[in-house]
């Protein structure tokens, strides 16, 4: 842990990007940076995550992790907390200084059990935002355990994780629940497993704290209030407002409370119900940001969003080649599992030597093993990629001869995030231009919570890709979704191709598809707007027609 820290010290004292430090070498001649360490900085670097973070996260309870920030307890402390006395919360540290148990644990005594709970008292573990998968994991389980209730008549998740936002602030639920249940029904939420205190309690609203800090709100209603409470608050704000507007211009009145004329109720008992009362369509909660999804809905039905069962197959994901962990054979198994027909391999070109790139040699290896499994014909099929390096100049990392081999290429910047808007866009342009590139790779770079994307014009990012042909991807690595679903709404609308990619370095990473879906989904994607929804024939016409073409301009080029 020591050197983790001590490694993350060095590191954010440096003025140069660690991907530079990466490439130049410079970071393994840092004192106290080993073998482990770099390859831990590359792996963070290159996919914003560590497996072994990953790993040890998922041991442990998640709110132990919120006792390192209680000052004064370090390492040492919590491990023996957590032994003796299964503290694994601030919470639960608080109430074992309240009884006494800190003070009889040896080494503690009566006066650090009155300083610890002073801390724990000034502890603002909120932290403000956090990523899907956080916010789902803590959401199923306390749906579940909500919906359990003999009280509970019906119950939906609402807020940004229904409309399916790229991060979450707070949990939101809504509970149809007789007056009379309320007291019981809130009982029974506050003991949901994993709660790790009560904010705030009253006749209808509950707050409750989780581990990392995330809160979560129920409001309990009455079941014929349901539908408009739910409408209500999965919002956007945005939308409410514009509904309510509507709503106003009809005669009719909109709240959380229902939906009225003058002072008289109209029965709803439905979203689906309340927008017909307002003469529009269905809109999905993905779609209700408050954009142009009322006027949509006022003149026909949308169009069915893109599902996950949609997906025929995906691209761009690593195998221990590169930089994932699991093997070829392994990636292509976990496809088949999902019944997809094709998994599209793109392990990290020669420059990307943190990641474990491929040199030439490599990738003719490479080829032959995926043409091994093509030929034994037992599926998917797998198509031969790389996820090939923009190199500073805008050039790519393999040479064309090369790149003409592969059957889709992504191009990706992976360095030199701080060049000025004019060069960093030159640079990309002038990749994307390259006839062998197939899809444009994370287009901002962005890593949520983490980083910012660079400073880029995207808009003549995407007027290059649109005037080659290439396919602008939504990476959909929960800490990615990049394009970002309000500028992909752009980019459909031009007719473009995208195409959903988990960018997985694992079996596991192949899920991530999921949170892509919700991306595309409000941007108003449908099955017809993403290549990997077509059929393995389309996919395979597609990349023979680019091949086709990319070999004629790289002639004519030549001449
Ligand atoms: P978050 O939690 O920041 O990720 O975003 P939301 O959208 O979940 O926001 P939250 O939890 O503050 O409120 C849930 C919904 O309640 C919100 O999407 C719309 C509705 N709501 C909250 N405050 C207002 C308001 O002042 N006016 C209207 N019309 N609706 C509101
Ligand atoms: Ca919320
Ligand atoms: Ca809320
Ligand atoms: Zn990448």
């Amino acid at each position: 842990m020591r050197a983790y820290e001590n490694a993350a010290r060095t590191l954010s004292g440096l003025a140069e990007e660690p991907q530079e430090l990466l490439e130049s070498g410079t970071l393994a001649e840092l004192p106290g940076v080993g073998p482990g360490l770099l390859r831990a900085v590359a792996e963070v670097a290159h996919t914003g995550r560590l497996t072994l973070h990953d790993e040890l996260r998922a041991k442990y309870p998640p709110g132990l992790l919120d006792l390192f920030q209680v000052s004064g307890l370090g390492p040492k402390r919590i491990r023996v907390l957590y032994r003796e006395l299964g503290v694994d919360s601030p919470s639960a540290l608080a109430a074992a200084c309240r009884d006494g148990r800190i003070a009889e644990l040896s080494g503690f005594g009566a006066k650090s059990q009155a300083k610890i709970l002073e801390a724990v008292s000034r502890l603002g573990t909120y932290r403000e935002r956090h990523l899907l998968p956080e916010a789902l994991a803590l959401s199923e389980p306390l749906m579940t355990h909500l919906r359990s209730h003999s009280a509970v008549v019906r119950a939906e998740v609402a807020g940004s994780l229904r409309r399916w936002r790229e991060t979450i602030g707070d949990l939101d639920f809504v509970a149809a629940v007789a007056l009379a249940d309320r007291a019981a029904a809130a009982d029974h939420f506050v003991a949901t497993p994993g709660t790790q205190g009560v904010e705030s309690r009253g006749e209808t609203k509950v707050q409750i704290r989780l581990a990392a800090g995330m809160l979560a709100d129920l409001r309990m209603v009455e079941d014929a209030e349901f539908a408009t409470a739910l409408h209500h608050f999965t919002g956007s704000k945005e939308h409410n407002v514009q509904l309510r507007a509507r709503a106003k211009r009809r005669g009719l009145t909109v709240n959380e409370y229902g939906l009225f004329h003058g002072s008289t109720r109209i029965s709803v008992t439905t979203e689906a119900a309340l927008f017909e009362r307002l003469g529009l369509h269905w809109i999905p909660p993905e779609m209700r940001e408050g954009l142009d999804e009322i006027e949509r809905a006022e003149q026909g039905p949308l169009p069915k969003l893109l599902e996950v069962v949609d997906l025929t197959g995906t691209l761009h994901v690593h195998t221990t080649w590169s930089d994932g962990t699991a093997s070829l054979p392994q990636m292509a198994a976990a496809a088949k599992d999902r019944g997809w027909s094709y998994l599209g391999i793109a392990d990290h070109s020669q420059s990307a030597s943190y990641a474990g790139g491929l040199h030439p040699e490599r990738v003719h290896e490479q080829w032959e093993e995926i043409e091994a499994w093509n030929a034994a014909g037992q599926g998917p099929r797998l198509f031969k990629g790389s996820e090939v390096d923009i190199l500073a100049d805008g050039t790519l990392d393999f040479d064309d001869d090369l790149l003409l081999g592969f059957d889709f290429v992504v191009a990706s910047v992976h360095s030199r995030f701080k060049l000025s808007h004019e060069l960093q866009t030159e640079r990309i342009v002038k990749a994307i231009s390259h006839p062998c590139v197939t899809f444009l790779g994370h287009p901002t770079g962005r890593l949520l919570l983490a980083r910012e994307g660079y400073d880029v014009d995207l808009d003549a990012v995407l007027d290059a890709a649109e005037a080659n042909g290439v396919i602008v991807e939504v990476n959909a690595s929960p800490h990615r979704l990049d394009l970002d679903w309000r500028m992909l709404r752009g980019w459909l609308a031009r007719g473009c191709l995208t195409s959903i990619h988990p960018d997985a370095h694992s079996p596991q990473g192949l899920s991530d598809v999921l949170y892509g879906v919700g991306a595309a989904r409000k941007a108003g994607a449908t099955a017809a707007h993403v290549l990997n929804a077509r059929s393995l024939a389309e996919l395979e016409r597609h990349f023979s027609a680019r091949r086709k073409r990319a070999t004629r301009l790289l002639r004519r080029s030549r001449e």
